[in-house]
């Protein structure tokens, strides 16, 4: 009999590594998907498989982390073996202009996944997608399990709300409980509002006279950047160790946003400086400086370590742009 997976936040970035990471292994996967008015699920079409077929493994359900009793229901049908919590209102600058809604789904939503897990026959070993924000104005460099959090956006504020509840449920009910403290992390999957994928996808495009002008807001802003599938991977490793803990998954490099522009626009023979302007619309009213994460832990417990490079993961993402660009000139 397969192992059982389940997987808020399926249709972003990390869900659809993760699922592909996890059938791979041959789990049976499920993952929450929310209603909406027109489907929008390119980035697990590929996954998807009639659920009649009888070898089916990869199946969805409807659902929201707002709806609570729907989780429950959920997770006492499917018994699933593990939870992994990826589902989020994600975007940093956008929770400064949705903050109630970020902080209810990012932070309550969160808790009602613990809560569901809790109330299970035999509770899921739980994963809780943590993250480098909560940081903020780091009180040290590079940041570790023992940094002292700081956060500074709506956002950081609700996943240090999650990060603190996974460790409470670990203690108080004994569940196995784990945060993956995950610094930034990108692919050809990131969503287009990103710093890096709105470069990638921006070079690719003016590359193709598709586009002239890049317009962005901080510069200066240091981020540790990896490559996604490979921190799907470390988010598995989590949930397979004899005892649950939390762990910093980073590259140990920390970049400005200014050479990821200079990384991608060389790739094609660009000048940057050309086509970026500044507009302070994208700027934050805080901003977290710089991230630089410590990966000693995961490295030594886990065997976990970063794959790709900064300039590869650049070169990754701006090629299937390309790619994408070509398309769309061809108007296809
Ligand atoms: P993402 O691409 O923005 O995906 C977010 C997912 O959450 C989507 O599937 C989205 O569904 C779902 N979601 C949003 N609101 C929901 C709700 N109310 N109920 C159920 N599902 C909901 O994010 P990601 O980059 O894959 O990140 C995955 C997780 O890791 C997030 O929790 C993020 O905060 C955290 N994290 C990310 C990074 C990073 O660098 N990527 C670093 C640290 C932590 P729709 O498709 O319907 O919108
Ligand atoms: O790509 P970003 O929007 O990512 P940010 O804010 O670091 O958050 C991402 O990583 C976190 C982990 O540390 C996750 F928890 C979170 O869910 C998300 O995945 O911005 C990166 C930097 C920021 O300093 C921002 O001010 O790029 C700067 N930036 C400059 N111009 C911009 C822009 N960011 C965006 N999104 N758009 C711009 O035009």
């Amino acid at each position: 009999m397969s192992k059982r997976a389940f997987i808020t936040g399926v249709t972003g970035q990390d869900g659809s590594y993760l699922a592909e990471l996890l059938l791979g292994k041959g789990y049976q996967v499920h993952g929450l998907v929310r209603r909406t008015s027109s489907i929008s699920r390119s980035r697990i079409d590929h996954l998807h498989v009639d659920a009649h077929d009888p070898d089916a493994r990869f199946f969805l359900h409807y659902g929201d982390l707002t709806d609570s009793s729907r989780l429950r229901d959920l997770f006492a049908e499917v018994e699933p073996e593990e939870v992994y919590n990826l589902g989020a209102q994600s975007h940093v600058r956008v929770s400064f202009d949705e903050p109630v809604f970020s902080v209810t789904v990012d932070a309550l939503g969160a808790l009602n996944v613990l809560e569901a897990v809790r109330h299970m026959k035999t509770p899921a070993r739980f994963y809780q997608a943590s993250s480098s924000e909560m940081y903020g104005k780091v009180a040290a460099v590079p940041q570790d399990e023992n940094t002292p959090l700081h956060p500074r956006s709506p956002y950081a504020c609700a996943k240090v709300y999650a990060h603190y509840q996974t460790l409470n449920y670990r203690e108080a009910y004994g569940l196995f409980a784990c945060s993956g403290i995950l610094f930034n992390h990108e692919s050809p999957r990131r969503g287009e509002s990103f710093v890096t994928r709105k470069i990638t996808r921006a070079a690719a495009r003016i590359k193709l006279g598709l586009q002239n002008k890049l317009y962005l807001g901080n510069l200066d802003a240091k981020r540790d950047w990896g490559y996604a599938p490979d921190y799907v991977e470390a988010m598995w490793r989590m949930l397979q160790h004899p005892t649950a803990d939390d762990y910093v998954v980073a590259t140990g490099e920390t970049h400005s946003v200014r050479e990821f522009l200079e990384e991608s626009f060389s790739h094609l023979g660009l000048k940057w400086s050309s086509h970026v302007e500044v507009d302070p619309s994208f700027e934050r009213p805080s901003e977290v400086d710089i991230l630089l994460g410590d990966p000693t832990k995961v490295r030594e417990v886990l065997g976990w370590k970063p794959r790709v490079t900064f300039r590869e993961l650049a070169r990754i993402m701006v090629d299937a742009d390309l790619e994408a660009a070509r398309k769309e000139a061809a108007g296809l």
